[in-house]
């Protein structure tokens, strides 16, 4: 499905009932090409600059997600896009009585035949972030049809508040409730939303979250399934995918219930996720002053 809006009444409906709104062709041809430029670079240097982590995960025949974070945090054509002007007038029809903060940035690449699934689950599930109101512009950096892994959507589940989610080992094995509980403590203080160096604690645990998702997958999937929690088959009906073109960007809050199909094409799908929250948000109790303003 695509949709393209123009006026900002129409966007404040669609994000009011739908819970997101899609913006066609907000980058563009240029900014396209600057953007596959630095990506390109810093996925061919050994040595990644400071701030940016880029992990892959899987084998290295068979890699399922790779992700870069922290672009947005230092210079270069991806803090351009996340701070411009296109994207500070949205939040402002999103947050009209607040200023956005940059809260996560990251590039997500799924590799062409071997990209896998993420679990349907709502964002704020992961992020101990107050009040549960942070949105993310998730912007096609290729062409994204049926096989290329488009995000799927469930229209209106913002309204439902953060749903239980669990951990599905094997797609059956439902994780136990303690140990998820646990797990999720351990996370937040490793660092949440990708930017692990501004939200965690820093150090041991950023690293054992790093290894997990990097090294031991190669050994085995099972580790990162441990990262993609999910929401019940009961929340996902009425479930709808986004096709979008290079350029095109949707923009979600951070309670609707989204997931991602596989890659089953030859080209990779790649995209670039902003998200943002307004300035009276906490990060476990804390305000969030250090986080770029818009
Ligand atoms: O890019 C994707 O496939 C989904 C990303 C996603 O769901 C997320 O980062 O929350």
């Amino acid at each position: 499905m695509t949709g393209s809006k123009s006026s900002f009444s129409d966007l404040l409906s669609d994000w009011e009932r739908d819970g997101f709104f899609v913006i066609k062709e907000l980058l563009s041809q240029d900014d396209l090409i600057l953007l596959r430029a630095q990506l390109f670079a810093i996925r061919n240097t050994a040595r990644v600059q400071t701030g940016v982590r880029r992990v892959v995960v899987g084998s290295s025949q068979s890699p399922i997600i790779e992700k870069i974070s922290g672009l947005a945090f230092t210079e270069g054509k991806f803090r351009d896009v996340a701070m411009s002007d296109k994207i500070k007038r949205l939040l402002k029809l999103i947050y009209p009585q607040s200023d956005g903060h940059l809260f996560r940035d990251v590039v997500v690449v799924k590799p062409a035949r071997s990209g896998c699934r993420l679990s349907a689950h709502q964002d704020s599930a992961y992020w101990p972030v107050k009040p549960t109101n942070l949105c993310s512009f998730w912007i096609a950096l290729t062409d994204i049809k049926q096989e290329n892994s488009p995000l799927v959507l469930i229209p209106g589940s913002h309204k439902r508040g953060v749903l239980p989610h669990s951990i599905w080992l094997f797609d059956r094995i439902k994780f136990p409730k303690t140990f998820l509980r646990v797990l999720m403590a351990v996370n937040a203080r490793a660092g949440v939303g990708d930017n692990y160096q501004i939200t965690g604690t820093g150090g041991v645990l950023s690293r054992v979250k790093l290894t997990l998702m990097g090294r031991l997958s190669r050994l085995s999937k099972l580790f990162f399934r441990l990262t993609d929690l999910a929401v019940s088959s009961e929340e996902t009906s009425g479930a709808i995918q986004l096709h979008l073109t290079a350029g095109d960007a949707v923009v979600f809050h951070s309670c609707l219930v989204h997931g991602s199909t596989p890659n089953t094409s030859d080209v990779e799908r790649i995209a670039a996720i902003f998200s943002y929250m307004p300035s009276e948000s906490t990060i476990k109790g804390s305000l969030i002053s250090d986080f770029p303003k818009l």
